[in-house]
């Protein structure tokens, strides 16, 4: 059994114990185990059979009983009978983006509303909005919140794509009868979510290439199965179409099916003016349709007069005018990050020690790590008090100490209260060797409210960078609607940075946001906000956001050494 399907239940169950109102730690250790199994490079069927499930952070006794139970019977009794309980339709309605389970529960005893129609033909009849704690505004926001899961339903973030991608491509990389092989399409340009994977191969027998990627052990249901093309359904879900090509049509195929369509389309007609016919089985001089180039992709950028364009650029936003101006970007990689700035510890709500974090960071090629914790009014994330930082700043004195070429930042993830003002006095935020601040809770807030909290947080002088700054979780939250242009000219005003999170579900500031705020010569962060060594991964796909944002390794402040980095905390 795949350690997403058992991720699945987990996060299921805790759904249906939050709808049955149980109590906030019971679920949030679900939920926390089902992240962990999630991205574990460990096969969780090997775990079971080793018997270690229990080393694995945040997995205790009666968690790795159910566990094995699942993964050994295919079944978890507790969570047939928690299924019984509890209408099924429920669970869809609390994917719907600011409906909670409170609210879900009180929806259905009052109601009897199991499904989402229903809900959507209840709001629009006006029934919810006598209901208590619901009014006018949430009948309105969960008419918005059912769109919106419309719109992002059947899409898959990318860290789980690019688990699937990776895993049929080393599949696939053992079939002889390929000659060149490439992820392509949105996973290629790592967009935040996928609609499917898109696999090119070239060969000279195309049917036997199809009959390999058909036999992978992870389908579900064979879609079609062509020629040279086949469509497939993993057992999660996710859709894969392979493609199989002549190998002299490698390169334009992978143009071709890398996208976006929208850079595409551009293209193309860029390649109509320059004399030449392009598509997916190289470029043609238009008058006879004598092919010209076609093996890789860099010779068909070359002969329409552009530098090759890598693909998280290709989105039409202006690279293919960059790229004949031969004015790219020199896109950061993520071996240029230094370290991480965004890291929780067991001093509030992460899973391990400074000292296990630190070592694994150094073992990793960083020079250094920021351990940010929470601040004292997040209860609920277990936010630190003074007594509990200087013992944090103790310790990291120490461990300090002790460790070669590789330095630990006490720093802290200081929440900004409704008002703007952070939750540390000036006279404690000055203890840390810098400070990151986001918004935690008091979420609801309309534009200028949002805008001028941050405005407000900026002007601090202790302030180095914000986290996570819309707040958003794809699929379940949308973004603040701030005033992203005061923002940026705060940003850029006060010297403050910009995080891109790197959690899967924030990519936070995105893509867009990211090249609109370096237009306006805003600096960056990566952080990954990890809470548990895993996590620390993440960086990969904070990356890509900033790639796709047209950054550069001097946007970023955690590509400065060491030394650089010391500097600007000191000033
Ligand atoms: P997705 O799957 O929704 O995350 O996004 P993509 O970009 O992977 O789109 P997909 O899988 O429909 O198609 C893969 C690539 O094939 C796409 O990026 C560009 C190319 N393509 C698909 N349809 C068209 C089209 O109608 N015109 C052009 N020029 N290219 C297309
Ligand atoms: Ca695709
Ligand atoms: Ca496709």
């Amino acid at each position: 059994m795949k350690n997403q399907i058992v991720a699945g239940v987990l996060y299921q169950i805790a759904d249906l114990l939050d709808l049955k109102g149980e109590i906030f730690f019971k679920t949030r250790a679900y939920r926390i185990a089902a992240q962990t199994i999630e991205v574990l490079d460990d096969d969780i069927e090997d775990l079971v059979k080793q018997d270690r499930l229990k080393e694995i952070p945040g997995i205790g006794e009666a968690l790795a009983k159910k566990i094995k139970e699942l993964v050994e019977t295919g079944k978890l009794e507790y969570f047939e009978k928690l299924k019984k309980e509890i209408p099924e339709g429920l669970l869809k309605m609390l994917e719907i983006p600011g409906l909670g389970p409170k609210k879900v529960a009180s929806i259905y005893k009052n109601l009897g509303i199991t499904t989402i129609p229903a809900l959507r033909q209840a709001c629009k009849d006006g029934k919810l909005r006598d209901l208590e704690c619901f009014g006018l505004i949430t009948e309105q926001n969960i008419l918005r919140g059912i769109q919106m899961k419309e719109k992002t339903s059947g899409r898959v973030l990318l860290n789980l794509a690019y688990k699937d991608g990776q895993n049929y491509f080393n599949y696939l990389k053992k079939c002889d009868k390929i000659q060149r092989l490439s992820l392509a399409g949105s996973l290629r340009r790592y967009k935040e979510t996928m609609g499917d994977l898109d696999i090119l191969a070239s060969s000279d027998n195309p049917e036997e290439v199809i009959d390999f990627f058909i036999k992978y052990n992870d389908i579900k249901q064979v879609l079609l199965k062509g020629n040279t093309k086949t469509s497939i359904v993993l057992n999660d879900d996710l859709q894969v179409d392979l493609r199989v090509v002549e190998d002299k049509s490698f390169g334009a195929a992978l143009q071709y099916l890398t996208g976006s369509k929208e850079h595409n389309v551009k293209l193309r007609s860029l390649a109509i003016k320059e004399g030449y016919k392009l598509n997916e089985y190289g470029l043609f001089d238009k008058k006879n349709d004598k092919f010209v180039v076609g093996k890789n992709e860099e010779e068909i950028y070359n002969k329409l007069g552009l530098e090759y364009i890598e693909p998280e650029l290709r989105e039409n936003r202006g690279e293919i005018q960059a790229a004949k101006e031969k004015k790219l970007p020199d896109l950061v990689k993520l071996d240029d990050i230094k370290g991480d700035l965004h890291v929780h510890s067991v001093y509030s709500d992460g899973f391990e020690q400074i000292e296990d974090i630190a070592n694994f960071c150094k073992k990793n090629g960083y020079k250094y790590v920021g351990i940010t914790d929470h601040s004292q009014s997040l209860h609920i994330a277990k936010g630190l008090n003074e007594d509990q930082i200087k013992k944090k700043i103790k310790e990291i004195e120490t461990l300090n100490k002790n460790i070669d070429n590789f330095k630990i930042f006490c720093g802290t993830e200081c929440d900004i209260k409704t008002d703007g003002t952070l939750d540390y006095p000036d006279r404690i935020l000055e203890m840390f060797d810098y400070v990151c601040v986001g918004i935690h809770i008091g979420f609801k807030m309309d534009s200028k409210q949002a805008t001028d909290r941050y405005l407000k947080a900026m002007e601090n002088k202790h302030v180095n960078f914000i986290a996570h700054p819309t707040c958003r979780l794809i699929g379940h939250r949308e973004p603040f609607e701030l005033d992203l242009e005061k923002m940026f000219d705060k940003a850029k005003e006060t010297n403050t940075y910009l995080e891109i999170n790197s959690f899967p579900d924030r990519l936070d500031l995105n893509d867009l946001n990211v090249k609109i705020a370096k237009e306006k010569d805003v600096k960056f962060v990566i952080g990954t906000d990890s809470h548990h060594i895993s996590h620390l991964a993440f960086m990969q796909y904070g990356i890509s956001t900033a790639r796709r944002g047209w950054l550069e390794k001097n946007d970023i402040l955690n590509t400065y050494s060491l030394n650089e980095l010391e500097k600007i905390f000191n000033k």
